[in-house]
């Protein structure tokens, strides 16, 4: 028995942080579909299975649907199963499996509405479908029931959805699914979906393939639809992950603290000019700019962004300290002047002049080997205080005295 299985296509996700780019990003996932289909056909498998989560809620358009089922309609020749998942269950208010067209599918097209199971090939497919957004049971557990009903001898395949039962990592009422599923009810193998990243257990036997399109910036092992061949009753799975993925998921930054940073990420961004239309991309701006820096940068990223098949810009920075207002602190506090001063001075910069200033003066600046004397003898591995050690905590000391700043 030969199956493509897949799970989590999240169909209409909204995409809202990336604006007008949205449609773009539902666009890609239909796209893929498409290719996975492709690949169904040409590596003739006996199934194409949707564990799950097709679409992102009961609530997505019509004409989403109807696309999907046109879509469905030019691959007559791949028996597609699908089951309902948490986002897209089988009964509740506008389920999608009891509007049309999905109401009365193509004949190639096999929703599991209710739990049961489809002979393919040699064998069959067993299914329970979820039928609510959540629950405390074992989704698995059905299966064995009907996997009891059926002969011995034939290749058994579950499909279901839900989180893993693995301690720690799951929510109680999250569909759990215990990891030794697959052997626990007598499978040949169990397709699962619901977590976004690919995860095999239970001796291979049991697969959370992920979604086949990235959504997220932190993702592991997403992109992928899993080919999977069963020789014969109780042999081992024998599954290929395929890459389907349209669109890369990149996280980058600009950490201010960091003095080439921007440079850095201009030099990538030129770098991945070739790939960003199909590249999603997060930039995060970390640190305290100065004003012009700062203004310099919003002149060219969120342009040179726009390249992108979408993207976000997310600005966590700190506005920094104006020199009316470290004055103000460090004339509140001559130590906090010092020791500004102190690592200004080791850090190799230019120093405040203590008869430029008004009230308490400053002492003279710590040099190097004032430093040596004072940390000698004390547990400090000191190998990494070099002027650049200095520099960065002379600007994290100015930063966190920016963000802690009392409101004007
Ligand atoms: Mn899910």
């Amino acid at each position: 028995m030969r199956l493509l299985h897949t799970a989590d296509w999240q169909l209409g996700a909204r995409f809202r942080q990336f604006g007008d780019r949205a449609d773009r990003l539902r666009q890609a996932r239909l796209q893929t579909l498409e290719r996975a289909l492709t690949l169904a056909r040409d590596e003739r498998v006996d199934a194409f299975l949707i564990a799950g989560d097709l679409f992102e809620d009961n609530y997505v358009q019509d004409s989403l649907v109807f696309d999907v089922v046109r879509l469905f309609k030019r691959f007559s020749d791949v028996p597609i199963h699908i089951l309902p998942g948490n986002h897209d269950p089988s009964a509740g208010p506008g389920s999608i499996w009891l509007r049309n067209p999905f109401r009365e599918p193509p004949d190639h097209v096999k929703v599991f509405r209710e739990p049961g199971y489809e002979p393919v090939n040699d064998g069959f497919v067993l299914a329970n479908p979820l039928t609510k957004k959540a629950s405390v049971q074992d989704p698995s557990y059905q299966l064995g029931q009907i996997a009891a009903d059926l002969p011995k001898e034939s290749i058994k395949v579950g499909m279901t959805h839900g989180a893993l039962a693995i301690e720690g990592k799951h929510q109680p009422h999250d569909h759990p699914i215990a990891p030794n599923a697959a052997t626990q009810h007598g499978l040949d193998y169990l397709a699962i979906g619901h977590w976004h990243s690919w995860l095999a257990l239970d001796d291979n036997r049991l697969l959370m393939p992920g979604t086949p399109e990235p959504d997220q910036f932190d993702q592991t092992a997403s992109g992928y639809a899993a080919l999977v061949e069963i020789a014969g009753r109780g042999e081992k799975p024998e599954i290929t992950a395929k890459p389907i993925a349209g669109l890369k998921w990149l996280a980058r930054k600009i950490d201010f603290l960091e003095s080439s940073s921007h440079h850095a990420l201009a030099e990538e961004l030129k770098e991945l000019t070739e790939q960003a239309d199909s590249t999603v991309i997060r930039v995060v701006l970390n640190g305290t700019p100065e004003r012009a820096l700062y203004d310099a940068i919003y002149r060219w990223l969120p342009t040179r962004l726009d390249w992108f098949a979408a993207a976000q810009l997310v600005d966590k920075t700190d506005p920094s300290l104006s020199q009316a207002e470290l004055n103000e602190l460090t004339q509140r506090s001559p130590i906090l002047a010092q020791v500004l001063n102190d690592l200004q001075s080791l850090s190799g910069g230019p120093t405040e002049q203590a008869e430029n200033r008004e009230g308490p003066g400053l002492e003279e600046s710590l040099s190097m080997s004032d430093r040596n004397r004072l940390i000698k003898g004390l547990p400090i591995d000191d190998s990494d205080f070099d002027e650049a050690f200095y520099k960065a905590a002379h600007a994290m000391l100015l930063q966190e005295l920016a963000r802690h700043r009392e409101p004007a």
